[in-house]
């Protein structure tokens, strides 16, 4: 787990981050579907959109992203007690949505990579290695949640 010192500084970025949760999650969808091309194919609504620029016009990959970064807001708020929010975003992710651990190694390693563009000032060093661990603690436990439903992920 994290110390509550390392999740102080998780929660005090978050902050930075959350007024302006569109911007972010639109950059991190958008990075996703760029950097992890497969990515893209687990969206029938978004499978069609070719260039960034139709993906920087697109109101559904930024209303996306707001959603995955608020629900993501929600899960870090918890600090590690978040079974009763991880547990139906698990169930969802493998079940209907079929997605690997793999793709949410993906999106965590990009949302630290936007965080730290966009909330340079904020984000130093410190900050970085605990949201990593933050993330890392999301993963592995959505990974244990994918085990006890069956899915291989
Ligand atoms: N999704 C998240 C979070 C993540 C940071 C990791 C998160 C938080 N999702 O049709 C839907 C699809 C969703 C959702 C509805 C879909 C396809 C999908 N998601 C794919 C992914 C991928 C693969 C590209 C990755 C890496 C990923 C990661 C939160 Fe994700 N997602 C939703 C959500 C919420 C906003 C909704 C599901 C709501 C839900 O399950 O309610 C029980
Ligand atoms: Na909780």
């Amino acid at each position: 787990g994290l110390t509550d010192q390392e999740w102080q500084k998780v929660l005090d970025t978050w902050g930075k981050v959350e007024p302006d949760l569109p911007a972010h999650g639109q950059e991190v969808i958008i990075r996703l579907f760029q950097n992890h091309p497969e990515t893209q194919d687990k969206f029938d609504k978004f499978k069609n959109l070719k260039s960034v620029d139709e993906m920087r016009n697109s109101e559904e990959i930024k209303k996306h992203g707001t959603t995955v970064l608020t629900a993501l807001g929600k899960i870090l708020k918890q600090k590690g007690n978040h079974e009763a929010e991880l547990k139906p975003l698990a169930q969802s992710h493998a079940n209907k949505h079929k997605i690997p651990v793999k793709y949410l190694e993906f999106i965590c390693e990009i949302i630290v990579g936007v965080m730290a563009e966009h909330q340079a000032a904020a984000f130093g060093p410190d900050s970085q290695a605990a949201m990593r661990k933050a993330l890392e603690l999301f993963r592995n436990d959505m990974a244990s949640k994918y085990k006890e439903l069956g899915f291989q992920g």
